[in-house]
């Protein structure tokens, strides 16, 4: 059985992305006027605030269980648990990168900057790494990164201990997906109602209101402060494993532990980013 419950929709245009420095950004300066750079954060969850309004959650060193155990409910068989050390902190994303933070090909010309919904359909390579270099580059030149620091996709073990935010439960809630709702935006009773060909998997009962993408940050952050882990949009991480559901993903699928592995050219309607800052790896730096 497709473990997504919407079968895909691949876009065959060719989606080219570019960071953009919208209206509402935030500068990150000091009271002269300088721009701030970045630097570790000490606790979990403080929030750094880039040069282009993005904020992002320090997550500190540790370690955790990911994958899931044998009796978890809705669990497969590729989320073998085991112990993942975490050496060094990192910034994540406390929200999926925007339609707003991007402008986009000619399929998406017509959307507003403004726009608070997460990007979905760009590639975990050639679209990522596009938007990477853009924003590699102009942190740098405003002087606002340090040469040992990047920004890049996340490891699935970096995402995963972000997302658990300390909890070893099925969701960082808990266990019980009755409590989603209040979480997630996911294949829900909203969606089912829309009579959506796909939406005849969707929860009968469960209700977050919205039937497709939500503005980011419309439901509850986890204990880090990140907000939409689970569902809206699925995220791509370095390795081009889907994780954390999405609005068509059903409520199981929505686990912490819950993986999906697609194409590192694959463009889909409810996979998006979000981006960590993190110490590059010893052979980048120069
Ligand atoms: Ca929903």
């Amino acid at each position: 059985m497709d473990r997504w419950i919407q079968t895909s929709v691949i876009l065959t245009a060719s989606a080219i992305f570019c960071l953009v420095n919208h209206a509402s950004a935030q500068s990150q300066r000091d009271q002269s006027g300088e721009v701030t750079q970045l630097s570790p954060g000490e606790q979990a969850g403080e929030e750094w605030i880039n040069s282009h309004g993005m904020a992002f959650c320090w997550c500190p060193p540790g370690s955790y269980l990911a994958g899931s155990p044998a009796k978890e409910p809705g669990r497969y068989a590729d989320e073998t648990q085991r112990r993942v050390v975490i050496d060094e902190g990192f910034w994540i994303g406390k929200f999926e990168v925007t339609k707003g933070q991007w402008t986009g090909s000619p399929i998406r010309n017509c959307l507003a900057v403004e726009d608070d919904h997460p990007q979905d359909n760009a590639s975990c390579t050639k679209d990522a790494a596009r938007a990477l270099k853009a924003l590699n580059e102009l942190e740098a030149k405003l002087g606002a990164l340090p040469p040992e620091w990047e920004y890049a996709l996340p490891t699935e073990e970096q995402w995963e201990y972000a997302a658990r935010a300390g909890a070893a439960t099925r969701f960082y809630f808990g266990d019980d997906v009755n409590d989603l709702p209040k979480h997630a935006n996911f294949s829900d009773r909203s969606y089912y109602e829309t009579l959506d060909v796909y939406s005849n998997a969707a929860h009968r009962t469960l209700n977050d209101r919205f039937a497709s993408l939500a503005p980011v940050g419309s439901f509850a952050a986890n204990p880090w402060g990140l907000h939409d882990v689970y569902g809206n949009l699925a995220e791509w991480c370095d390795n081009c494993v889907a994780r954390g559901g999405s609005w068509a993903t059903s409520a199981e699928n929505c686990r912490s532990a819950y993986r999906h592995p697609f194409g590192d050219r694959d463009t889909e309607q409810f996979i998006g980013f979000r981006f960590v800052i993190r110490r590059k790896q010893p052979e980048r730096l120069r």
